[in-house]
């Protein structure tokens, strides 16, 4: 088998490990922000930069999907947004001759960390087959090469079109309609290897597949339950949310296998104090075994009811199915509660207390809870556990599935689904005049599998870095390589533009950052928050490069070189306005009413979200349900652990921004597993030895990392953590949460082996 790149190159990955941190922020992570944007793009540029990230006239963070409040400050964003941000605003260029110096074999030695590293791509690139480098290409020419091979295809369903969130709501509506007048749904995202589970379970149980709150919510919570998520990297305005509850006399309780710095305590870098001193922010933190958050919610349910704690007119009125759930929490075994959880009665009674004692409840989760194999029979315990005391649909209560892309949740809500309902489908066809496809597309594992099978041949991706952030890295590699043509709309480079079809293409594109202007004048875009907030993103940096395109300009060439003069729909007007895309946006999608107009207003507007608003549940029964799957937990057999793949501080999912985890204590390396000292011991391994992980899979197969050290860690028992893209290698493709397809990258079954000298 071919050697795996390093993980870090050209610096050697060599992990210095201290204690963990106990709070997050504070002033140093003012330095480190400052640190960061000013290597990649100078101190003047950075500050300029920085102070129009999230203000009402300025771009909208390219970090996560978390909120605006109301009250601005000057600086609305954290240390990883201005991370994200100089990741994009950098100053340096990969160009043409970059190409031309860098052959792809030898590019795809190299780690995503360095390929990240060399800046933004300037020029079109085109990998012409059977040759080894991307030589610059006209924009008129990639679009004929694609529309070459697209018409070679003897079906629209033999392309996929791949999506990651960071994508305008302009651009993503585009692209769905581009990919549906050609006549597939084939569009897979990255919310399929994200919050898909959220939004089955819920979709199921409430109608609604988005959160349910609001930050005002989350101010004015009694009682904020933290389930599976990290904001203090992932989300950090989030924590300011958490400080301004607590101060307002909330509890917050967080459900982790890790003592998560940002969740203990939160220094403020806005404040006074925050500089000093901070806010403890988590009153109970419950160290939960993996995959064990269905067995607790369950357990919540079940000392509810025994202590007749519920809202029964909420139950009567507005809820189906609670006599079969009633039936089946007061049946629950106490024994697979504290096997599943690792959690003792005392510990679970405590947050049992503090329910009681909550008159509104906010459960808030991320990948912690979505991403294993029964994820979503856990949301929706989440759900009936919310449901029995009437904790949806008033305020300061409901569910907050925390969004991961800055504008995944927007693309969703255009239409990048590859399971569209019928009724967004017919609403496309009244306003555009040809007959979408009805047959359902193909999700990321599907899109995997059938390029691996060869039923797929091109690959379109509109941002991401679709072979690194998918499971089960040597298939997906191989799947990829088998494509006659793979295409990329990108900023930077990554490992998806080395690891190619017959030939490939590379698109550059403007990110938020930067100005778009086009016929009419510079225009702007539209994001959907985590909330369900809609609001302008306008850039105003001068573009990386003049051949730059805009995301909606490529889709529109796109389709006009692609659909030819057949098509129904006004590309190039499109292209010139973006008033004109937002038009039709508002006749197609709900809640997009008078759209241009609303937007415009400071701060944008709300979409409507029928359970939040009205306590109305547009589900099959019209009720919100309570649901009774069979209680599970991951199976671990003996001598085997179970492993999470999780996200450092330096990292943005594929990106990786540097090789420290300073909250986690590890510096200048990213191979390391966190084991609790018993398990390492158990394994005759102590801290700072270094370990092959090895996972099993049920048919037999095995998938090898190698050469991670070893690091003492208070995780449970049996849990151990490593960070990906690095350990999706370990990840079986068919190794998916049941219901959402999602790949469950938190909990994967590996075994400790001593490094084989054979594979060194
Ligand atoms: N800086 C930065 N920001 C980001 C990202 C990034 O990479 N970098 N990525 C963005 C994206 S796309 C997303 S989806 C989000 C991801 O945000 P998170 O979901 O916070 O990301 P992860 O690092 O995967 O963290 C998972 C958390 O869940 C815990 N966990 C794991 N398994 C379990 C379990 O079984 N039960 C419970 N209760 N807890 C568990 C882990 O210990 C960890 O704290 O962040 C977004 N924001
Ligand atoms: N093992 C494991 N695997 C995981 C996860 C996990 O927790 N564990 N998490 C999963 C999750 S939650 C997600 S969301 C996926 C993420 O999967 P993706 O969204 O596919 O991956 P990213 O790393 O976010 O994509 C980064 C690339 O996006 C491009 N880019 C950045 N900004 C822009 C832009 O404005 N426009 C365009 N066109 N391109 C841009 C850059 O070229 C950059 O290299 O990974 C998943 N993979
Ligand atoms: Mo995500």
């Amino acid at each position: 088998m071919a050697k795996k790149p390093p993980a870090t190159d050209p610096v050697q990955d060599a992990p210095q490990v201290t204690a963990p941190q106990h709070s997050a922020a504070g002033a140093s992570a003012i330095g480190h922000t400052l640190k960061a944007a000013g290597a990649q793009m100078g101190a003047r540029r950075a500050t300029l930069t920085l102070l129009k990230v999230n203000q009402k006239n300025g771009f909208d963070c390219p970090g996560c999907a978390w909120p605006e409040g109301d009250h601005r400050h000057t600086f609305e964003f954290c240390e990883n947004g201005a991370k994200a941000v100089a990741e994009e605003a950098t100053l340096r260029r990969v160009t043409p001759d970059f190409f031309a110096a860098h052959p792809v074999t030898e590019l795809a030695r190299r780690s995503g960390y360095w390929l990240g590293q060399q800046g933004r791509i300037t020029q079109p690139m085109y990998l012409a087959e059977g040759t080894d480098t991307y030589q610059p290409v006209p924009w008129e020419r990639a679009f004929e090469i694609i529309a070459t091979e697209i018409a070679a295809l003897d079906h629209p369903d033999q392309a996929v079109f791949y999506t990651s969130g960071r994508t305008s709501n302009e651009a993503a509506f585009l692209y769905q309609l581009f990919a549906r007048e050609l006549g597939t749904n084939n569009l897979p995202d990255c919310s399929n290897m994200c919050h898909e589970s959220s939004g089955s379970a819920l979709t199921e149980t409430l109608g609604v597949g988005k959160g349910s709150v609001l930050l005002d919510d989350l101010h004015r919570a009694d009682l904020i339950i933290v389930a599976g998520q990290n904001p203090g990297t992932n989300h950090p305005r989030m924590l300011s949310a958490l400080e301004h509850a607590k101060q307002r006399g909330a509890t917050i309780v967080s459900v982790n296998p890790l003592p998560e710095a940002g969740l203990e305590r939160f220094k403020n870098p806005q404040t006074a104090t925050g500089l000093t001193r901070g806010t403890t922010l988590t009153d109970l933190h419950l160290p939960i075994r993996l995959g064990g958050d269905q067995a607790l919610f369950r357990a919540l349910g079940r000392l509810l009811i025994e202590a007749d704690a519920l809202d029964h007119d909420f139950i009567a009125q507005h809820t189906h199915g609670f006599a079969d759930y009633e039936a089946t929490a007061r049946a629950t075994d106490w024994n697979d509660v504290l096997t599943a959880t690792g959690l003792t009665h005392a510990e679970i009674h405590r947050l049992h207390t503090l329910v009681l004692n909550a008159k509104s409840v906010v459960v808030c989760w991320a990948m912690g809870l979505t991403q294993h194999k029964h994820a979503v029979p856990t949301i929706r315990e989440v759900v009936s556990f919310l449901l029995l005391r009437g904790n949806v649909g008033r305020p300061g209560a409901g569910v907050c599935p925390v969004r991961g892309h800055s504008n995944v949740q927007g693309d969703r809500t255009m239409g990048i689904v590859e399971r569209p309902t019928t009724a967004f489908l017919d609403a496309l066809r009244d306003e555009f005049g040809f007959e979408p496809p009805r047959d359902h597309g193909l999700d990321v594992v599907d899109a995997i599998r059938a390029l691996r099978d060869g039923t797929a041949k091109v690959f379109f991706a509109m941002g991401g870095n679709f072979v690194a952030a998918t499971p089960d890295t040597d298939v997906t590699e191989a799947a990829m390589r088998r494509a006659r043509l793979t295409v990329h709309v990108s900023t930077k480079l990554n490992r998806s533009h080395v690891i190619t079809g017959a030939r490939a293409l590379i698109l550059p594109t403007l990110g938020r950052t930067e100005r778009d202007h086009q016929a009419t004048g510079d225009q702007f875009v539209t994001v959907e928050d985590s909330m369900g907030m809609v609001h302008a993103s306008r850039g105003t940096l001068a573009p990386a490069s003049p051949h730059l395109l805009s995301e909606p300009a490529i889709v529109t060439r796109l389709a006009r070189a692609v659909l030819g003069p057949h098509s129904t729909i006004p590309w190039a007007d499109f292209e010139n306005d973006y008033d004109l895309i937002r038009d039709r946006i508002a006749r197609v999608v709900p809640g997009f009413t008078d759209f241009n107009t609303r937007v415009r207003h400071p701060g944008g507007f709300t979409l409507p979200h029928a359970p939040r608003d009205s306590r109305t549940f547009p589900t099959a029964t019209g009720k919100a349900n309570f649901t009774t799957a069979p209680l599970t937990y991951p199976h671990v057999p003996e001598g085997r652990l179970l492993l999470q793949t999780l996200r450092s501080h330096d990292q943005y999912n594929t990106t990786i921004y540097g090789l420290d985890d300073r909250y986690r204590g590890i510096k200048g390396g990213r191979r390391v597993v966190l084991l609790h000292p018993d398990d390492a011991a158990a394994h005759g391994l102590a801290d700072g030895d270094y370990t092959d992980l090895v996972s099993e899979w049920t048919d037999g197969t095995q998938r090898r990392a190698e050469g991670f050290r070893v690091v003492h860690y208070p995780t449970p028992r049996g849990c151990a953590a490593a960070y990906f893209p690095e350990t999706n290698v370990l990840i079986p493709l068919d190794h998916t949460a049941d219901t959402s397809n999602t790949p469950a990258a938190k909990s994967v079954v590996i075994r400790l082996e001593q490094p084989n000298p054979a594979h060194a």
